[in-house]
């Protein structure tokens, strides 16, 4: 993580080194929209619609907007500075869809999990799965309009987080607030290797 590849001696041409971050969290956390919302390239979605098949395990308390789920992943890419790229993996919200994380997470330098306190129990499982491997990971509390306020010291409490976990409350809607949450994470992975911060 702190070094530049270069594109051979002779051209000399810096090329930025480009690490995989897993986007996780439960089921409508926000997961896809700020996958979407960070990537400068055009997101590739795997979105199926919600049909009456999954009525009783699909609860849509507080997304009862939503009408499609991601079915295998999200990806995305962003340039954080001249020699960092991040590439971008969502992963699916619901328990079915278990079974792709180990390949998901393959290779994966740290995650940010989604948090959403109207449903703060379903990023239980992401937050166990990064604990147990020992990915480094940061929690995003994504902010929707209708969710009661809670303080961050609350949510940390509520999710029993290690002190050294990042949080943040963020909107996955907006790109600069994604941005930061992404940032927070590479500063984290970069303590937690003892390595320097590549983010300037
Ligand atoms: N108000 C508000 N709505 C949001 C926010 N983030 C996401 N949404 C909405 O919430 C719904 C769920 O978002 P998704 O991005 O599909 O959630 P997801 O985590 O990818 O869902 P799954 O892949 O099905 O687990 C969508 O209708 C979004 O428009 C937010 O920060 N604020
Ligand atoms: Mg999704």
């Amino acid at each position: 993580m702190d070094s530049v590849r270069y594109d051979g001696e002779r051209r000399g041409n810096r090329v930025p080194i480009a690490l995989k971050i897993l986007v996780a969290g439960g089921f409508g956390a926000g997961k896809t929209t700020l996958v979407s919302a960070l990537s400068e390239v055009r997101p590739l979605q795997t979105e199926e619609i919600l049909t009456g098949a999954g009525i009783d395990t699909d609860d849509l308390s507080g997304v009862e907007t939503k009408t499609t789920t991601t079915v295998a992943m999200d990806f995305g890419r962003i340039t954080i500075n001249d020699d960092l790229q991040l590439y971008l993996f969502g992963t699916p919200g619901q328990d079915r869809f278990w079974f792709l994380w180990d390949e998901l997470a393959f290779g994966a330098l740290g995650a940010v999990v989604l948090a959403d306190t109207r449903r703060l129990a379903d990023c239980f499982p992401s937050i166990d799965y990064f604990e147990r491997r020992g990915v480094p990971f940061v929690v995003g509390v994504n902010c929707f309009d209708d969710a009661r306020r809670f303080s961050l010291g609350q949510v940390r409490r509520a999710l029993d987080l290690d002190p050294d976990v990042p949080m943040m409350l963020c909107d996955a809607r907006d790109r600069q607030s994604g941005k930061t949450v992404l940032i927070s994470l590479v500063e984290h992975v970069a303590r937690h290797r003892g390595q320097p911060v590549p983010v300037a």
